[in-house]
Order: structure tokens, then sequence, then C-alpha cells
């Protein structure tokens, strides 16, 4: 695409200008398209200086998950092939869906700097001030049966802490089923809605909240950000793009493995970060409370529950309530 070619010239050339006469040749296009797409780049939030008779120079990148900057960088086979972004939407999971029953690809992704009715499971809200989270939906196309999906939402969950850990450096836990923890405050989320026949998965969107740079004050109680808990990251430019661009490879990374039948792997780093193994809990599954200790993840993904009878019961979907 031209206008990534133009961004790469500028991003080349930082230290100094580049003019618009060398660009112009280098991308065989006129000076007043260089031009056009400067303007549009700048509305898109880049800072670019232009000096008369020596050019163009950017001095500063947008804080925006747009697919400029996503793409750039982002080595990935198949994930963000397809990037959408969004000032505003109602919820990336409702555009990801939209697109998915248009046909579009596995690993198409959708960020939004805010939305208007972000949502949880259960039809709970979802917080999230303008431009200060990853708000982001990506399509899946998964070879699974229908019951098998919370695999996906496993692996997402693995995902999304070790993109954490490897950019910030923080330990991340896991409380199963879709939170990431960090000293066992919210820091993600993640909501998984399908769209399926009895043996087939047609698309599955996971949905991904995290909160990078949101201030304390902004969070519910129990939630945290990465911000608050580096103090110093999460502020500058960049960092919940770089932080997105993980978390997407390591989706891909994830999902690879499920597709080659490495659902062990994906369950042991599963295990490593979860914080329930072991533990006694008390879960609420529909209208049902069951009392009893982690044992550990089913191969589709429920949690085991050991019964103080002894029994082990298998728990696909719900929310523990109590950890002791
Ligand atoms: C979740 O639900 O944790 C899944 C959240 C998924 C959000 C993403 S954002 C992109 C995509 N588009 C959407 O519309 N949704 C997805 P659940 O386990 O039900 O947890 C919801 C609960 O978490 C709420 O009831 C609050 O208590 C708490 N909560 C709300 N906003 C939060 C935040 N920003 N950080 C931490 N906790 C929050």
């Amino acid at each position: 695409m031209t206008e990534d070619q133009l961004l790469d010239l500028l991003r080349q050339n930082q230290s100094g200008f580049i003019s618009g006469g060398e660009m112009s040749h280098k991308l065989g296009i006129s000076r007043t398209a260089i031009w056009k797409h400067i303007e549009h780049l700048r509305k898109l939030g880049y800072e670019i200086e232009a000096q008369p008779h020596q050019g163009y120079r950017l001095v500063s990148i947008p804080d925006r998950l747009i697919p400029e900057e996503i793409r750039f960088g982002l080595n990935t086979r198949w994930m963000g092939q397809k990037i959408v972004s969004y000032e505003e939407t109602a919820s990336t999971n409702d555009v990801a869906a939209k697109l998915a029953v248009q046909g579009m690809p596995e690993g198409t992704v959708v960020f939004a700097e805010s939305q208007s009715k972000g949502r949880g499971r259960l039809g709970r809200a979802w917080v999230s001030p303008k431009g200060k989270s990853i708000l982001m939906s990506v399509i899946f196309r998964p070879k699974l049966l229908p019951n098998q999906a919370s695999q996906i939402t496993l692996m997402s969950a693995v995902a999304a802490a070790k993109a954490v850990e490897k950019e910030t450096g923080i330990t991340s836990q896991i409380k199963w089923p879709n939170d990431i923890l960090i000293e066992g405050k919210k820091i993600a989320g993640i909501l998984t809605e399908m769209q399926a026949e009895t043996d087939q998965i047609r698309y599955l969107i996971v949905g991904i909240g995290m909160n990078v740079n949101v201030p304390k004050e902004a969070l519910p109680e129990n939630a945290t950000s990465i911000h608050i808990e580096t103090g110093d990251m999460g502020q500058g430019t960049g960092d919940r793009i770089r932080l997105a661009q993980e978390l997407l490879r390591q989706l891909e990374r994830g999902y690879d493995l499920l597709h080659d039948g490495q659902w062990e792997t994906v369950c042991q780093e599963w295990q490593e970060r979860s914080i329930l193994t072991g533990k006694q809990v008390n879960v609420r599954c529909m209208e049902r409370q069951i009392e009893g200790t982690v044992t550990g993840l089913d191969p589709d993904g429920s949690l085991l529950i050991r019964l103080d009878h002894g029994l082990t019961e298998r728990v696909m979907a719900g929310d523990v309530v109590a950890v002791r």
C-alpha cells in the first residue's frame, strides 16, 4: 500500500527531512499525490513537519490503534492481515460478528478507541475511557465442536497474560475462565461469542479488553491497569500499539498450537498461570453453586472441580464467587 510505503520512507528518515521529489520518485506517484497522503496521515494524528526546499519529517506517531501502526513490525503470518479501527463503536464484538457474516477471513481484527456499549459476559458492562485501553475483537473459524469453544477462550487468556508479561515484565495470573489479573486485580477480560450449528462453529469472536493507561479512578474496584502497576510504563505513545501487536502474535501462536492438536501445551501454559488450581472454590454455574477443589482443565476447556465427597465435576461456564 502506497501510504504504508510513504510512512516507511518517513520512518527511515526520521532524523532529517526527505524531499517530496525523492518520495515521488521512490513511490512512483506525483508530488501532489504525496502531499495528499501527508494530509491524510496528519488527519490520522501523525505529526509531520514540512519545510520548503527540504521536504517532510516525521515528528511523532499517533497513540491510536490504527492499521498503519499495528501493521508496522507486526510480523504475523495470518493474524491481523485485515485490520479495521474505529474512534468509537458500540462494541467491537458486534462489528467483528458483522464482518464475519460478510465472510471476512480468520485473523481479521477490529479495534476501537472507545465503546458506547462495551460488554462483558451475561450483559455486564465493560468500562473503558477513550484512548486508554486495548479494545479489540478477532474473528476465528476454528475446526472445533461448539462445546470445545472454551479452548479458544483459555488460549486467548494465555495469549493476553503472555503479552502483558513480555511487554511489561509483570507476572500476571489467569482466573478461570476469562480474567487476567495482576496481584489479584483484573487487568483484562475476554468475551467469546460464536455462531454455531450443532456440529460446527461458523465463526467465533474473541473480544479482549485490556486496561493499559487507564487511571485508577476510571476503573471499578478490584481492577487495575498497566499504568497503575508500572507507574512509568504505559504512558508513552506506542505502548498500546506494542502491546496490541504482541497480543496478536500470541493469539496467532496459541491458535496455531490448537490447530496442530497441541492443546496440552496451551493447557500447561494456562495451568502455570491459573490462580485457581489447587484452591477451594465456590462456582456459580447457572442456578447452581458448586463447591470443591480445582484440579485442572478438561480437554474441552471445562474447569475440573473435585467435590468434597470425592467425585469430580466439569464446569463449562460460570463465575468463581469465592476462593480459599
Ligand atoms: C469480561 O466479562 O471480563 C469480558 C470483557 C470483554 C471486553 C471486550 S472489549 C472489546 C470487546 N467488545 C466488547 O463489547 N467486549 C469485548 P466479565 O467476566 O463478565 O466481567 C465483567 C465485569 O468486570 C464487570 O461486571 C465489572 O465488574 C468488571 N469490569 C468492567 N470493566 C472493567 C475494566 N475496564 N477493568 C476491569 N474490570 C472491569
